[in-house]
């Protein structure tokens, strides 16, 4: 059976949960004819470029879908680009705090997503669920494994990032976030079957 490949991240910065890494646990093991490969990525620039790289070469899968949640955000966000370049806000998760350095040194300014977007908005929003295209993935470890992982497979399977926002425990009474938007578990694990239900159907 062909794979797709999903992967989401562990925790960061003081947070002791990532919405993403509970979406990953509840999706099926299959979808639409399709297994789900799934992988839990470190919040560290090189392992986990190296993990989803790895894992890629692997199974050879018949799609990318990389997970990572987008604190502040109110909508479940594809991201159009990856960009060549690493600036840690917070040192990740072994420590390595990089400053305007580039991820692939001499490789392209910019790489795109090769997932159907507008497909997977309009699905996600077919559910009733916030959603749009973005075009900046940050420049921390999830930019990073995007424009990683487009370098590695030149895009050949569409191979694409989706943001989530918070959670409403990582908001409600968590000093400095009050104001912060947050979605639902449930919305966020609907609209990311939704994706993912889109990317099989493309294929
Ligand atoms: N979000 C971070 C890294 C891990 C995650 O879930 C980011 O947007 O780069």
């Amino acid at each position: 059976m062909e794979t797709l490949l999903v992967t989401a991240f562990e925790p960061f910065g003081g947070d002791s949960m990532n919405p993403t890494e509970r979406v990953l646990g509840e999706l099926p093991d299959k979808i639409c004819g399709f297994g789900i490969e799934k992988l839990l990525l470190p919040v560290e620039f090189k392992r986990a470029a190296q993990m989803v790289c790895g894992r890629f070469d692997a199974v050879s899968p018949a799609a990318v879908v990389m997970l990572g949640q987008a604190g502040g955000r109110s909508a479940i966000t594809p991201e159009a680009v990856g960009r060549n370049i690493m600036n840690a806000r917070i040192p990740d998760n072994a420590g390595f705090s990089p400053v305007n350095r580039e991820i692939v040194p001499g490789g392209a300014a910019e790489l795109y997503s090769t997932l159907p977007l507008d497909g997977i908005v309009t699905a996600i929003r077919k559910e009733g669920i916030a959603a749009e295209v973005s075009r900046d993935a940050g420049e921390y470890v999830c930019n990073s494994v995007l424009y990683s992982m487009l370098a590695h497979n030149g895009g050949c399977v569409p191979t694409g990032f989706i943001h989530v926002p918070f959670v409403r425990e990582q908001v409600e009474g968590v000093p400095g976030r009050g104001n912060l938007p947050f979605m639902d578990e449930d919305a966020i694990l609907c609209g990311i079957l939704a994706a993912v239900r889109t990317v099989a159907e493309s294929l």
